[in-house]
């Protein structure tokens, strides 16, 4: 069986599999579809902050530099920043998606032709095997992707982070609390194109695992959880269903769900706090005028000469 094979039997059986395995190439264009949509404003905010503070970035990152990028899908973020440095020597992009993950740095690499573009296809949540800096290596982790963790993994993931950009730093986007009717909007889109995400889970499964999901008994769910401060995506059984896959069955009643994503959503100061106890120097923020969403510089904390 595959890694998601056994993730998703184990999933199943807890009543929760893990969002990373959205990112099919199927799943990876729904996400680019959910960015376009008018009420998911993170996209379009984070994209007109990074265009906005262009220059300050370049001045932060300085010259001859290597960006990392951690979970890399489109490119359209992080020409941005390309755009705004001097002389950039390199960029990784990292990426579960491996069919995706090509496609885009073929398309990078023919754009911006004397950077060295290295794709990395893997999980950046376990061992990654990176190459040797080219640059002054800094981390890029745009579109708030660090709300899908935990906070106590998100701390432990930056801390990580903070190893590999020792010397360097991290530039980071995250979502921002909010008056819970324009998140709750921005996950229940009028297109359905975010419920259409949810289930590429099992529709993936069932093209991938040869698995016998029935889309039609499964609904889209997704609220704010205000005391936890976040996002839940689920996948709601209509009725009382059996599920199966390469041998193994599973049982749902009415009303059961598999919680399929949380995408949590901090505070300035509570997001500055927890990168000050995953090892980083927070230097900077940005925010938009409504307060919806954050850019954060982050400096590994053994590194007090960098800027
Ligand atoms: C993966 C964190 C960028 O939680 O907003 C969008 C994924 N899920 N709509 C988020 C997502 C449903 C997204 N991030």
């Amino acid at each position: 069986m595959t890694g998601f094979a056994e993730e998703l039997a184990a999933g199943l059986r807890a009543r929760s599999v893990s969002p990373k395995w959205f990112y099919d190439a199927e799943g990876s264009t729904l996400f680019e579809a959910i960015c376009e949509q008018p009420e998911y404003y993170p996209t379009r905010t984070e994209l007109a902050l990074l265009d906005r503070h262009a220059p300050a970035f370049g001045a932060l990152i300085g010259p001859g530099a290597e960006i990392l990028e951690f979970g890399a899908g489109a490119s359209r973020k992080v020409r941005l920043l390309l755009d705004a440095l001097s002389a950039p020597r390199a960029f990784v992009p990292v990426d579960i998606s491996g069919e995706h993950l090509a496609a885009s740095a073929a398309a990078l690499a023919r754009d911006y032709p004397s950077l060295a573009v290295r794709p990395l296809a893997g999980d950046f949540t376990g061992d990654l095997a990176l190459p040797a800096p080219a640059g002054r290596r800094v981390g890029f982790f745009p579109g708030s992707s660090i709300g899908n963790f935990e906070p106590a993994e998100a701390e432990r993931l930056l801390r990580r982070f903070a190893g590999w950009l020792h010397g360097g730093a991290l530039l980071i986007g995250v979502d921002l609390v909010k008056e819970p009717s324009l998140l709750h909007a921005a996950y229940n889109d009028a297109r359905g194109i975010t419920a259409a995400f949810n289930l590429n889970l099992f529709a993936r499964a069932n093209r991938e695992l040869g698995a016998d999901f029935d889309l039609t008994a499964w609904s889209h769910s997704a609220f704010y959880n205000p005391p936890l401060r976040r996002i839940e995506m689920h996948l709601v059984s209509r009725r009382r269903q059996q599920v199966s896959f390469q041998g193994v069955r599973f049982d749902f009643e009415e009303g059961d769900s598999v919680h399929t994503e949380s995408s949590y959503k901090y505070t300035v100061d509570g997001f500055q706090a927890l990168a000050r106890r995953a090892g980083f120097d927070a230097r900077q923020a940005w925010v938009d005028a409504e307060r919806r969403f954050s850019l954060h510089w982050l400096v590994p904390t053994a590194n007090k000469e960098a800027t």
